[in-house]
């Protein structure tokens, strides 16, 4: 394990090598399922009160790392510390999930400032050099640090709603009510998201993640305006920067899109969901990029069969290209540790 783990075999398949172990990591693997994060949690006030506490937010992306030895840590923040930072505030209830004071008018967001943002930059810059370092010290320097950031579509879906929803009826219909006024905030955001990432990069990412969690609730056309047009102008944009760092694009949702998000946006990478098929990503998505994906976070929560079926699945349609071992969403708060620890014993003995 030694040797593979000093060439970081995440950052490998990101160049598209499919050989060795499979390299993995979690989307939210930092959080509630961890009784360490739960005790960290309690100190604190609330989710934005550690996120933008460096230490806090450090330790707690480091200690998933700590228990599991996953190639990659991504940083422990939130995709909506950016409406925050430009002047849309945002409450994390308990049980409620995010809060903000909705957008109405879409002709006057003159409130939100990009300038502002800047803060939240040199937070996230803070807490990537806080994360170095701590792995480093504790013997763990062969991670891979993940920077991230919400796009556009889904930023704006959280504004216009204020606050999660089945299938963000208000922006969809904002999107087609005010074309030009959500145009205004999409390129907004599209500004604000691509310099964010290269803060990121600059301050020692190794590897981005663009989030589009709620690009499956556009139309087909929709889609391509909001969800695959700025991806592409942000993707150029990191590129021009930070010409090493890889991209992965997760459009969450987007079923049968994902070919055209992979093929036209620029991504180095695409995280799939867990509906999408894997012999259908192998034969379409794998030959033009690298794979993340796709396990559904409830068949980890149930464990056992169900979690052995699924991971045999996935890997016997994936591991014979570049590949990335992820679950299709986030860890649910509710699994137990015990079946996190069963999944890294599959994916790290199994054979290739
Ligand atoms: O402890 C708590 O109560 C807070 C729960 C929590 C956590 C742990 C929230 C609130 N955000 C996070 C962390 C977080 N969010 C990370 C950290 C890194 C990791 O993966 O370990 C990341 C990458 C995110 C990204 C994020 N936030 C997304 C994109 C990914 C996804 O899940 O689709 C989205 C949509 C959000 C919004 C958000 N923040 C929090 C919640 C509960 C939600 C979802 C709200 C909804 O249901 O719409």
């Amino acid at each position: 394990m030694g040797q593979e783990k000093k060439e970081n075999l995440f950052l490998n398949a990101l160049q598209g090598q499919a050989r060795g172990r499979i390299p993995f990591w979690f989307m939210r693997q930092a959080g509630r399922y961890l009784p360490e994060y739960r005790e960290i949690r309690k100190t604190k006030g609330g989710f934005l009160d550690m996120a933008y506490d460096a230490r806090a937010a450090a330790e707690i992306t480091v200690q998933p790392v700590r228990r599991f030895g996953m190639d990659a840590a991504i940083i422990f923040s939130d995709i909506l510390v950016i409406p925050d930072g430009l002047g849309q505030p945002v409450r994390f209830e308990e049980g409620h999930g995010p809060k903000l004071a909705p957008l109405e008018n879409l002709s006057n967001f003159s409130f939100l400032k990009p300038e502002l943002a800047r803060r939240v930059f040199d937070h996230t810059a803070q807490v990537i050099t806080e994360t170095r370092n701590m792995l480093n010290r504790e013997g763990l320097g062969y991670t891979a640090i993940i920077g991230f950031a919400g796009a556009p579509w889904t930023l704006a879906c959280y504004m216009v709603e204020g606050g999660g929803s089945k299938d963000f009826h208000k922006a969809r219909l904002a999107a087609y009510q005010d074309p030009a006024g959500f145009t205004r905030l999409i390129d907004l955001l599209t500004t604000v998201t691509a310099d964010y990432l290269i803060a990121q990069g600059k301050a020692g990412a190794q590897t981005l993640q663009l989030f589009d969690s709620w690009a499956g609730v556009l139309e087909a056309h929709q889609f391509h305006r909001w969800v695959i047009h700025p991806a592409k102008t942000i993707i150029a944009r990191v590129k021009a920067q930070c010409p090493d760092i890889p991209i992965i694009g997760f459009p969450k949702g987007a079923g049968s899109q994902y070919l055209a998000y992979a093929r036209d946006t620029g991504v180095h990478a695409v995280s799939i969901d867990y509906h999408v098929p894997t012999s259908w990503a192998a034969r379409s998505l794998q030959p033009l990029m690298p794979v993340q994906g796709n396990l559904d976070p409830l068949a980890l929560l149930a464990g056992e069969d169900a979690l052995k079926l699924a991971f045999e699945k996935i890997v016997a349609d994936l591991a014979g290209g570049a590949f990335i071992f992820n679950l299709g969403h986030g860890i649910h708060k509710d699994t137990p540790v015990e079946h996190v620890e069963r999944l890294v014993q599959m994916i790290t003995e199994h054979q290739r």
